[in-house]
């Protein structure tokens, strides 16, 4: 059984939906950021971070228990758990590596950019022009780099669906918040769409979200 720690902001979107789409069994214990819950000792000794997302697979390696965080790391580790949305790296090499890149890419790249454009434009005091600047600079530059990819392949990794998929979906989807305009990025559009209408990443973006009324 895996216990998912967790919350629903973009990183722990990416858990959400990888454990959907895997359809391994798990159980949700929500970690709640806001109330400080990622402070307190009995999540640090599985996540010692302090940040969502982090996991516990009680049938790890050998059987044994183990416990991940870090994003990237737990969706590696459940993508060779299942089998699923990462090559095995001696049939497929090249795809194996694609995926590894791309997924570094959202890793390094767009979650950090796109963490901080949100909290200077949303969050920050105002008169933060230097940081805004800076921030929003880089993640048009992210999306820029995602478009040209995606003029060639149908998704990050190539012509599969991939955990590098997983993981730039739940940032690269709120395009409101960044004010990214997707009549400028077609196939960024293109791809958003084809991601989105996937029943696993439905049902994964739908845990623990606010009821809709
Ligand atoms: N590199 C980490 C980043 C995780 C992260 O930033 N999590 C945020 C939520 S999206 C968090 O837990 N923030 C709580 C805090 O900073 O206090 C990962 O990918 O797992």
């Amino acid at each position: 059984m895996i216990h998912a720690y967790t919350w629903p902001t973009p990183n722990g979107k990416k858990l959400h939906i990888m454990l959907e789409e895997c359809g391994l069994d798990y159980e949700v214990h929500p970690v709640s950021i806001r109330q400080g819950d990622q402070h307190k000792d009995s999540f640090l000794a599985i996540g010692p971070n302090n940040k969502i997302p982090a996991i516990v697979d009680t049938d790890g390696p050998g059987g044994q228990e183990i416990n991940l965080f870090e994003s990237g790391a737990i969706l590696i580790y459940l993508a060779r758990k299942s089998g699923k949305f990462l090559a095995d790296e001696a049939a497929e090499p090249a795809n194996y590596f694609a995926t590894l890149k791309w997924l570094m890419w959202q890793m390094g790249g767009v979650g950090p950019m796109l963490g901080q454009a949100g909290h200077f434009l949303h969050s920050a005091p105002e008169g933060q022009t230097y940081a805004i600047e800076r921030f929003t600079g880089e993640l048009k530059r992210l999306y820029g780099v995602a478009e040209k990819r995606l003029a060639d392949v149908d998704y990050l990794a190539g012509g599969d669906f991939s955990i590098a998929d997983i993981a730039s979906y739940p940032w690269m989807v709120n395009t409101p918040r960044y004010n990214v305009n997707l009549d400028e990025l077609p196939n960024v559009r293109r791809w958003l769409a084809a991601v989105g209408e996937r029943p696993g990443v439905q049902r994964g973006l739908a845990v623990l979200a606010p009821p809709k009324t």
